[in-house]
């Protein structure tokens, strides 16, 4: 067997230590998605991810300004730094290379010296030996004091010993590593440019040192990212399409090896798009550094507005945390030795002393700020007042709403039909585009943990809205009080009384509108259910084929043409022109149905399904897939979103041109 071969050292001889190794590998690959999340798309860029965030590990430790990522035409992914190389000297008892033992046992990849920012928790910082595990074959090229070494593996297990390959006449250093991924373990095995390129557009604005280039040789694509700005063209590329009131505030400083890196400025938007990261990991769902800033920022501003007399003792006005946060675009960018992270998708910073850490740290050094610019800061307040004013009116207009109980889950909307149980854990509700389709869900639902709720036609978009004509609106109403989390100041996501809310609409230019605008509702306002992971996205099929009484479905066309293939090698001696295809929705196809022939029906809509149809394909849990919307970059989120949704038409069209494909929103 040859796994067992590999399993021993170069005496032939079974090692301890390689049979540890063996255990951990196989570990990896009986349970990928303990280590990676999942085996779909998500899961396949975890690996250049998890390899990347090596290499920028190098940069943090000043080593490190060049990540080249290629998407090779076979389909394997290269990733070089100039990093110090992975060291390969032989370790004494194991008498291997340590660049073996980093390649192949798991959590070798830590870095030995303590002194740094490790990552830990959530679904970075597993090593690359699983990545290498997960991939059908994987090559790493080290250089390292004036030599070039190298090792191939096959499945994580290597084909021979580290071997020095070259010599070379620079200092340069580095590690590149090749790897193909498993299809045997992964049911998606193509990388997307963009996705790739998201995360590495990121690293590079948190990093500005380093600069991220991505080569996709198949689409023939290739992008460099460097900003000498880091976070502060971080955020000026966030808020590209808002008009800013004025430049970007700009603080830095370090505490207790904890350094602190903040860029923040207002627009006359109202939406807040702040996003912090620890350890170059995006920390959704916030934590200690970001109450330490708001904190900071809150109180910084009111003791500047005193002072100077822009807000007087008999106006009685305290600007409160939540007057701050309209129309504010901030990055904070922050490195902690031992994060501690929480939460339900493990990306709160837990960690009690970063509160003041980044409490003091932007209290002294905005202080100064707004002493040196005057007109700045009296820009800010002025903002900051206006918004308490349409805070109070939002108030009011929520109570206004709230006496005639449509807010409230005491008073649940006419036409959701609720389930029966109500532990929020095992419900979920549906929110289905149009009464037809709502119609069949209803009958088609298991009523006992699915609740359905209907949605007229297109929602109101929330992007362009004041509060007050957001919560008259009487499909947002009915969604609010069926969730029953509240809104605005007052939501609360541990009332939501499901655990999933799926998003259910047609598979249409039409439904993608309406997916979006429901997706700009939930996010803007009710952010903490897609961070915390309950927001989902229902997957209608496009076609049914029916064979005789075999019925198939397909969700898209790459699906349907291996069940024709399929359907049609089985049919063994039929003439290909006995295989009728037809283009019809599903009633008219049942009359033209015809014995030995398929017919595929393409499905125009949710409506065309009748119950049991909507129940086995897109509503069975044992059965369905539904697309989890997660905030995994919040940033792209809020950039889509205020694209999409915003003013400006300019950029509206041209990202809907470049993006055509995706205009439906997969984020
Ligand atoms: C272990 C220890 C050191 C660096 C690395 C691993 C390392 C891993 C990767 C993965 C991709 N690029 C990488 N670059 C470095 C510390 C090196 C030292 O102490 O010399």
């Amino acid at each position: 067997m040859a796994k067992e071969k590999e399993a021993k050292n170069g005496n032939g001889n079974y090692t301890a230590e390689s049979i540890n190794v063996l255990k951990g590998l196989e570990a990896v690959r009986k349970r990928p998605a303990m280590y990676i999340g999942d085996v779909g798309s998500r899961g396949l860029h975890h690996l250049i991810n998890e390899v990347v965030d090596n290499s920028i590990d190098e940069a943090l430790a000043g080593y490190n300004d060049r990540v080249i990522v290629t998407i090779n035409k076979d389909g394997s992914v290269t990733v070089e730094d100039q990093g110090r190389g992975i060291p390969v000297d032989i370790h004494p008892v194991e008498k291997k290379s340590a660049l073996e033992v980093v390649m192949t046992v798991l959590h070798a990849g830590g870095k030995f010296d303590k002194n740094s920012y490790k990552v830990s928790g959530g679904l970075h910082g597993v090593g690359v030996s699983v990545v290498n595990a997960l991939s059908e074959w994987c090559k790493v090229e080290v250089k390292r004091d004036g030599k070039i070494y190298f090792q191939e593996y096959h499945c994580g297990i290597p084909k021979a010993t580290v071997k020095q390959i070259g010599t070379y006449k620079s200092d340069r250093t580095g590690t590149k590593i090749t790897f193909k991924p498993d299809r045997e373990i992964f049911k998606v095995t193509k990388f997307n440019f963009e996705t790739v390129a998201e995360r590495m557009r990121e690293l590079a604005y948190l990093n500005k040192e380093v600069s991220m280039t991505l080569k996709d040789e198949i689409e023939g694509q290739e992008e460099t990212y460097k900003f000498k700005g880091g976070i502060i063209d971080f955020v000026k590329y966030l808020d590209e399409n808002r008009s800013p009131i004025h430049k970007p505030i700009y603080i830095e400083g370090e505490r207790d090896n904890t350094p602190v890196e903040i860029a923040f400025e207002y627009s006359d938007s109202y939406s807040e798009n702040v996003h912090s990261y620890v350890n170059n990991i995006n920390t959704i769902e916030g934590g200690t550094h970001l109450v330490g800033f708001r904190t900071a920022l809150t109180r910084t501003f009111n003791n500047y507005a005193y002072k100077n007399g822009l807000i007087k003792e008999s106006n009685k006005i305290t600007l409160s945390g939540d007057d701050f946060k309209e129309g504010l675009t901030a990055v904070i960018s922050i490195k902690v030795m031992e994060p501690q992270f929480e939460g339900q998708t493990k990306t709160k910073l837990g960690n009690g002393e970063v509160k003041s850490i980044v409490e003091t740290i932007v209290g002294e050094k905005l202080a100064e700020f707004l002493e040196e610019n005057g007109p700045t800061a009296k820009k800010i307040i002025d903002k900051c007042m206006r918004a308490a004013e349409a805070r109070e009116a939002a108030r009011k207009a929520r109570e206004l709403v709230r006496r005639k109980n449509a807010l409230d889950s005491m008073h649940l909307p006419g036409k959701l039909a609720d389930c029966s149980i109500n532990d929020p854990e095992h419900c979920e509700i549906y929110i289905v585009e149009g009464d037809s389709a709502g119609g069949s869900a209803k009958q088609g639902r298991d009523r006992r943990f699915q609740a359905i709720l209907p949605i007229k036609g297109k929602i109101l978009n929330v992007e362009k809205a004041k509060i007050n004509k957001i919560l008259e609106n009487q499909e947002i109403q009915a969604m609010i009080s069926a969730i029953g989390a509240g809104i605005g100041e007052e939501f609360d996501p541990e009332k939501s009384r499901y655990g999933k809310i799926i998003l259910m609409t047609d598979a249409d230019v039409d439904g993608s509108h309406i997916r979006t605008l429901l997706l700009t509702f939930l996010y803007r306002h009710m952010k903490e259910l897609i961070a915390e992971g309950k927001v989902y996205i229902a997957q209608p099929p496009l076609y049914k084929i029916k064979k005789g009484k075999e019925e198939h479905y397909a969700f898209d066309d790459e699906e349907r043409d291996k069940i024709l293939k399929r359907l049609k090698v089985d049919g063994k001696g039929k003439k290909e022109e006995e295989v009728i295809l037809e283009e019809e929705t599903t009633e008219s196809a049942e009359g033209t149905a015809q014995p030995k022939g398929i017919i595929i029906s393409r499905y125009k809509g949710l409506g065309e399904m009748n119950p049991e149809q909507l129940w086995s394909t897109t509503m069975n849990p044992e059965t369905r897939t539904v697309l989890q919307v997660n905030l995994e970059s919040a940033a792209a989120a809020d950039k889509i979103f205020e694209t999409l949704m915003g003013d400006a038409v300019e950029p509206r069209r041209e990202f809907i041109e470049k993006h055509a494909k995706y205009a439906n929103l997969d984020i």
